[in-house]
């Protein structure tokens, strides 16, 4: 791929490159959720393995589901492990289930009983998978190893299986927050070990989803507490011990936010979602910090006509910065594979 700096780093691929703070001619490109029920042959694995939490914890189909969408589409630049961010949670001691249709249960937290244990050996067929898929893939591909930020996943772990606004979380955050201190320090601590074990077996790049982001905006206190603080204790420690390893943030429904998530956390990229005013983050964000991001995941479902006008108009509004394309969400079950090859089409033309 072309660059006008590819002197500065070389030995990387473009994806590490554009991460590093290189502007390259065809951004890098991935899709959250790329793995997954769009996909005929996900359905088929998921089927084998006899479940989601099943295939999840089976590395040999955990390390073909994470393939399946870099064999169908060789265009994409990078392999996110498939997983989930509940791992954290079910390594915790808590009872995890994936209920068809009705999404991720987990028993709801009582703020009297957060002595938890995390138990690393849980997640070992998870490392065993980035370990598999680092091996299976060319220096070309990057590995996208990952995790849920802790606020989000302590959402998950107080809501039970109320996802209601996440209302239990939030009251937690007012009415308890010292256990929500408490709780979210263990979560990052396990998430610490657990990001650590995969960069160990081979993960090139860290990806942090808060993907409730947004219940905090608007309460700067608790927005510093509970979202910028574990998430910087998280960073902190990783820099330490893997200083080349760069972490994104996806912190969803940042909004007017943004700028002040990216200088606390010092992610060194940040994933859009799709509310994003792309004008607006490319005047509000340092020279030169890379994005990605961020098409609504609906015009992927979509197609046609308005799929290459909507991805096109992200690509000239961030043609100035170094890129990553994304989807600003993961890709919804009904999507058409043919409109990612066709996505694909637009991005690498
Ligand atoms: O039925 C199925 O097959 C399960 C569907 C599914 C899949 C494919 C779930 C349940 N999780 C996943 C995989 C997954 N989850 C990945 C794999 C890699 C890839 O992107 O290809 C990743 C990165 C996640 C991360 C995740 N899980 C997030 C953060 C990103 C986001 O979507 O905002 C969250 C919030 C979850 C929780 C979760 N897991 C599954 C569902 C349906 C949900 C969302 C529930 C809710 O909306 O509250």
């Amino acid at each position: 791929m072309c660059s006008s700096s590819e002197a500065i780093v070389p030995n990387m691929n473009d994806f590490l490159k554009t991460l590093n703070g290189e502007k390259l001619k065809a951004p890098p490109v991935w899709l959250m959720r790329q793995a997954g029920r769009y996909l005929p042959e996900y359905l088929e694995t998921r089927a084998k393995a006899g479940g989601f939490l099943e295939a999840v914890l089976n590395p040999e189909l955990a390390t073909e589901i994470t393939l399946q969408p870099l064999r169908r589409f060789p265009q994409i630049d990078a392999a996110i492990l498939f997983s989930d961010i509940l791992v954290i949670p079910y390594a915790m001691g808590q009872d995890l289930q994936f209920v068809k249709g009705e999404g991720p249960q987990l028993p709801a937290l009582d703020t009297n009983d957060i002595a938890l244990n995390y138990d690393a050996e849980k997640l070992a067929p998870i490392i065993q998978t980035v370990k598999n898929v680092r091996d299976a893939l060319s220096a070309e591909k990057t590995v996208i190893g990952f995790a849920g930020a802790p606020w989000t996943v302590a959402c998950y772990m107080i809501a039970g299986s109320n996802h209601d606004e996440f209302s239990a979380a939030k009251k937690w955050a007012f009415q308890s927050p010292e256990k929500l201190d408490a709780l979210l320090d263990q979560v990052s601590d396990a998430t610490i070990q657990y990001l650590s074990a995969q960069i160990d077996a081979g993960a090139n790049v860290i990806q942090l989803f808060e993907s409730w982001c947004g219940l905090l905006v608007g309460h700067v206190e608790e927005f510093a507490r509970f979202i910028i603080k574990p998430t910087q204790k998280i960073i902190t420690a990783l820099k330490q011990k893997y200083p080349d390893i760069p972490v994104i943030g996806f912190p969803r429904e940042v909004g007017l936010w943004l700028p002040f998530y990216v200088s606390e956390t010092r992610v060194k990229a940040v994933g859009l979602d799709w509310s994003a005013d792309l004008l607006w983050v490319d005047k509000n964000l340092p020279k030169n910090f890379p994005v990605q991001g961020n098409l609504d995941p609906s015009v992927l479902l979509a197609g046609g006509k308005i799929l290459k006008h909507k991805a096109r108009e992200i690509l000239e509004a961030l043609k100035t910065r170094p890129f990553i394309f994304n989807l600003g969400h993961g890709v919804i079950k009904e999507t058409p594979p043919e409109h990612v090859a066709q996505l694909l089409e637009v991005i690498k033309r």
